[in-house]
């Protein structure tokens, strides 16, 4: 009885708290191949680096192959492993040639000789490359990989591998739906709970270099003394892993928090004011990132209050921070109030007439698509329209448009779309990855951010599932030309089980979500349906309010001949914001892919689509499908009972089953209210919606989380 009892113990510690960082014990077939490796580690600990490289590396041997490894200074025994750089184990000289081309964060891992012994080898140029070495090794073992002749090499291919916690001072996290924000800023600067350090732990292993830690919309508070020394509290504990912290910065600060008159740019007095208060900054946090800043976008302050451009704000920061050598982060996502042009062409006609005009450590972040993290969105016109200027991608990794944390949406399949598609901006072959890796303009300066899912809860992201959202992102900023499939793979061996017969499943349910979820709430190119405020369920009917372009009528523009926003060159001509091919082909009812044809034409009900169907049966197919898919989902999971471990088993059971009535939700409210323009029937075999329009349009949702406030 004790004993049944003391093996059931460890199923309930999976609550996910782990992540992918687990290090359960391998089964035994696969452990005894790391016998020898598992037995002899050396690796220096003269800096907090090379300590946390080999905590990880004790942690992550010691759980998968059931003891640690005895530390040595030299290779006493075949099959050992070493791990570090030239100038930290001097066994590893004989390598220095190997590790050029590498640069400051690569690694490479392979076998070689060391003290006249067979040893399996993490050699870097510096301490964070082993690191990241370290991590990859725990990769292979915990995916039960043969290590005989591994040969890895690998860098970043992009510089700037960020976070983006939209956190609240007051730990409200906008867009958030994994309750409040881990920095517990109250308690900071003495107390650092541990999270921090599991938090920095994760982000090393997927390569993540730095996190902004407050809100774009932001109090000016972050950047007082108090905050800070609280910021600086943060960096201490993630310097080791390679993490720099950045902030937000409100652009009015020197008026809230500096008593001027004036947050004007070309102000000497403000410039002064930003000088100073980055030297103040440096002083408490010496590898301090830079500033992200949103201006002058939805009510947020910034230099067009004064008549000045998004170059004069971004390079007066950058001139406060260069000394430091420190970066800006300027946002692309703006759209002004006055602007009565289609908002998906704004940020477009704002930032392209200043290109080349941004100082040299200022990149400007521009969203995946043009209007807002919509389940799907073509690539943003911006990427190859500005080669005179670092863009960075911002992708959001929290789902605010994609069923929050309940839904199982993995995000891999979508970022691959956007960072493979092709811009044509010199020529065929200018992928979005490519101007993200800065290699079709050559910038050096490159950069990814991916707005965070991170909460207190105990699993992180709010699901089991959207932990691979965080985990993807930060391999593709690491390379962008990844591929989602494998990253999937991967994450899931890490996060379940080696056992292919769980992995195959989970893959594959995992590589058809954001397909569902795109057919269950804006299939064929609708977007921005949802709810209005908390973003929650379907709104396809919201109008009115302060803007037409916070509504969805403006997007949709569903009447009796048809539906869709026409930005072809008969509408808001928003196509031609893409070099000549990719608007010839976005511009044209016959040429543009199905996913987008919605989002660029203004398509009639009964237009024959690729299936031969209607439009309009197309559509309601599209919502059917979504459903269906999650369907399979479910049935899918259920046959993983008993090979995943309950506890997580359970929740992920019950959160598709929420998914499920939530994809019906949004299929049966979109098809009632869309079948009031179209007066069609629905196709053959289609269920009629269970209410009519009004019941759906009187649910109301006051509570929903992670609204703006
Ligand atoms: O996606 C929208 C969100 C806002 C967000 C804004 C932005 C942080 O609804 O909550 O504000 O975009 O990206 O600035």
């Amino acid at each position: 009885m004790l004993l049944a009892w003391t093996f059931a113990l460890p199923a309930l510690a999976e609550d996910g708290y782990d992540l992918w960082l687990r290090y359960k014990p391998l089964p035994e077939a696969q452990a005894r191949q790391y016998r020898e490796l598992g037995a002899e580690l050396v690796a220096p600990v003269q800096t907090p680096t090379q300590q946390a490289a080999r905590d990880e590396l004790v942690r992550g041997l010691g759980g998968l192959l059931g003891r640690e490894p005895a530390q040595a200074a030299a290779v006493r025994r075949n099959g050992a492993l070493v791990v570090g750089t030239p100038a930290s184990v001097p066994q590893l000289a004989s390598l220095q040639g190997d590790l050029e081309g590498l640069g400051e964060e690569g690694y490479l891992i392979r076998e070689a000789r060391i003290d006249g012994r067979k040893a399996t080898v993490v050699a870097a140029n510096s301490d964070v490359g082993a690191l990241y070495g370290s991590f990859h090794l725990l990769r292979l073992v915990q995916s039960g990989e043969p290590l005989a002749g591994v040969d890895v090499r690998e860098s970043p291919r992009v510089k700037l591998r960020v976070l983006n916690h939209w956190d609240n001072l007051d730990r409200y996290v906008e867009r958030g739906y994994a309750g409040e924000s881990i920095w517990d800023w109250h308690r900071l600067p003495d107390w650092l709970d541990p999270r921090y350090t599991d938090y920095a732990r994760a982000n090393a292993s997927i390569g993540i270099n730095g996190t902004v830690l407050n809100n774009v919309n932001t109090s000016a508070q972050a950047l007082t003394p108090l905050y800070l020394e609280k910021t600086a509290a943060l960096a201490s504990v993630f310097r080791a892993y390679g993490i720099k912290v950045y902030l937000s910065a409100r652009f009015s600060a020197p008026i809230e928090i500096g008593g001027l008159a004036t947050a004007d740019p070309l102000d000497p007095a403000v410039r002064q004011w930003w000088k100073d208060k980055a030297d103040e900054i440096y002083r408490t946090i010496p590898d301090f990132g830079g500033f992200l800043v949103k201006a002058n976008s939805e009510g947020q302050p910034g230099p067009q209050d004064y008549g000045r451009n998004h170059a004069d704000g971004a390079n007066m920061l950058a001139e406060a921070l260069a000394p430091h050598g420190g970066i800006v982060m300027w946002r692309a996502f703006v759209y002004s109030h006055e602007e009565p042009d289609d908002r998906a062409k704004q940020a477009y006609t704002e930032f392209v007439p200043h290109d080349g005009v941004f100082a040299d450590n200022v990149l400007v972040q521009v969203k995946n698509g043009a209007i807002d993290f919509q389940p799907r969105e073509p690539f943003h016109p911006l990427f190859g329209a500005m080669p005179r200027t670092p863009l960075m991608m911002e992708f959001q990794i929290t789902k605010e448009y994609l069923g929050f944390a309940t839904h199982l949406v993995y995000l891999g399949p979508m970022y691959e779309e956007v960072l493979r598609a092709d811009t044509h901006a010199r020529g065929p072959g200018s992928t979005v990855a490519k101007i993200i890796d800065g290699s079709l303009e050559s910038h050096a300066l490159t950069g990814m951010a991916g707005v965070a899912n991170i909460g207190v809860d105990r699993n992180w992201s709010g699901s089991h599932f959207d932990q691979a959202n965080w985990y993807v992102y930060g391999r593709m900023a690491w390379d962008p030309h990844a591929s989602a499939e494998e990253i999937a793979r991967d994450w899931a061996r890490m996060t379940f089980s080696t056992d292919p017969a769980v992995v195959e499943p989970v893959v594959s349910m995992m590589m058809g979500s954001h397909q569902a979820v795109v057919d269950y709430m804006t299939p064929l190119g609708l977007h921005h349906l949802m709810g209005r405020g908390h973003h929650y369920g379907p709104g396809p009917w919201v109008e009115g309010g302060p803007r037409a372009d916070w509504t969805s009528v403006y997007y949709h523009r569903a009447d009796a001949r048809g539906i869709g926003f026409d930005r072809s060159a008969t509408g808001s001509n928003a196509v031609a914001q893409y070099a000549p091919p990719v608007a010839e082909q976005f511009g044209s009812i016959d040429t543009v892919p199905e996913d987008f044809l919605l989002w660029f034409h203004h398509v009639p009900w009964d237009h024959r689509m690729a299936s031969g169907r209607s439009l309009w049966d197309e559509l309601v197919s599209r919502y059917g499908r979504g459903v269906d898919y999650v369907r399979g989902m479910r049935r899918t999971w259920s046959t993983l009972e008993g090979k995943v471990d309950q506890e997580r088993h359970h929740q992920v059971a019950v959160f598709l089953g929420i998914q499920e009535k939530e994809a019906q939700w949004w299929r049966d409210a979109s098809v009632a209210y869309f079948q009031t323009f179209s007066r069609r029937p629905l196709p053959a075999g289609e269920a009629e919606p269970p209410h009519d329009v009004e019941y759906y349009k009187s649910l109301q949702f006051p509570f929903a989380p992670g609204d703006g406030k």
